[in-house]
């Protein structure tokens, strides 16, 4: 039969929402129903961002978070966001943000198989001047049997992630997510009907990695010597490197994962442990690397190398340093410590 759909209307006809999309790959209305949470959430702070000059968000709040950075406004309105999406969700029984010093355990009326780790708003501090932020989660199945969950619930290593995603606050809004074993999905924000729609079913790294790398070069001479020779390397070697670093760990790693290259926030003087924080910066982006076919590493870290998604944190908000991207980088960076990824 002759179509008479223009090819914007035909795609509505059969719109790969995020919702069907996972109800395909799992058969778990519990997980549909978390996903959606997560998804509205990131729609109300996706709305927040794009209006925050308007409705007077800009600034800080005048508080600090549990790592000791500024809290903005809109840093506090994210959390709650993102908070009671889940904690309404039913499905979850132990969430961890960014913004909260201690893990909240829903009570067992409120309580379900899931345990989120979360930056609601993830490089706020670009947001007063109209840079990209994002919003970082992970998710592991609740594997204690009491009636509600306990923090040990999420002190795992990052291979047992059930789900790991982020959504990206940029010149559009991209949901990008990998869960149970299936490849990395990238959904886009439809603004005219409020949805995500898949844009990409098993995203991989690009067979030829572009030849960037994106590190705060700023902290060169905080770096160890062999980390100081690598980037070296990228700078002056052949075939030369092209520098690009926004400082919002979800456009970088975005660009990272589209187009190939490194990102690297390596331990220094200063900041022994790097800077980013493992349960919910450095656990999802390194799944979401490894699914699309790349690697992360912890570089040299506490006299050792550590593939990223083998470490057990000890605390909610515990720092590693992390050098994520294509194997061809990762390599390189690992072999001037005689390792490799
Ligand atoms: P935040 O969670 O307080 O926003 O800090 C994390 C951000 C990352 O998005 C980004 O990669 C990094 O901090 C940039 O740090 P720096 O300004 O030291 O380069
Ligand atoms: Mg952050």
């Amino acid at each position: 039969m002759a179509s008479f759909h223009p090819d914007s209307i035909r795609n509505d006809t059969n719109s790969l929402t995020l919702s069907r999309q996972v109800m395909i790959g799992t058969r778990d209305t519990d997980f549909v129903v978390l996903m959606n949470s997560i998804a509205c959430a990131c729609k109300l702070i996706s709305r927040s961002v794009r209006k925050a000059g308007i409705a007077g968000l800009y600034g800080n709040a005048g508080s600090e978070n549990a790592t000791g950075d500024d809290q903005k406004k809109i840093d506090v309105l994210s959390d709650e966001m993102m908070v009671n999406a889940l904690k309404y969700s039913h499905v979850c029984a132990v969430l961890v943000s960014e913004e909260q010093d201690d893990p909240i355990i829903m009570p067992e009326s409120l309580s379900g198989k899931y345990c989120v780790a979360f930056d609601p708003l993830d490089g706020s501090s670009n947001i007063d001047c109209n840079v990209s932020t994002g919003t970082i989660f992970s998710v592991w199945e609740k594997k204690s049997t009491g009636p509600v969950g306990v923090v040990d619930d999420i002190l795992r290593a990052g291979n047992d992630i059930v789900c790991a995603g982020y959504c990206a606050y940029g010149s559009a809004t991209e949901l990008v997510i990998t869960y149970y074993g299936s490849g990395v999905q990238r959904y886009t924000l439809d603004p005219s009907l409020g949805e995500f729609i898949l844009t990409a079913n098993n995203l991989k790294l690009p067979e030829v990695s572009k030849t960037i790398y994106s590190i705060n070069e700023g902290n060169y001479t905080s770096w160890d010597k062999p980390m100081r020779t690598a980037i070296d390397g990228f700078r002056l070697n052949e075939p030369r490197y092209t520098a690009r670093y926004v400082g919002s760990m979800v456009a970088d790693i975005h660009r990272t994962l589209l187009y190939g290259g490194i990102y690297l926030y390596p331990a220094d003087e200063k900041k022994g442990n790097g800077k980013l924080r493992v349960l919910y910066e450095c656990f999802p982006m390194a799944m979401i690397m490894a699914k699309a076919g790349g690697t992360a590493s912890t570089g040299m870290f506490k006299g050792t190398v550590t593939n990223l998604l083998d470490l057990v944190p000890k605390s909610i908000h515990e720092k590693v340093p992390i050098v994520i991207g294509c194997h061809r980088d990762v390599d390189r960076v690992l072999a001037h410590y005689n390792t490799s990824a």
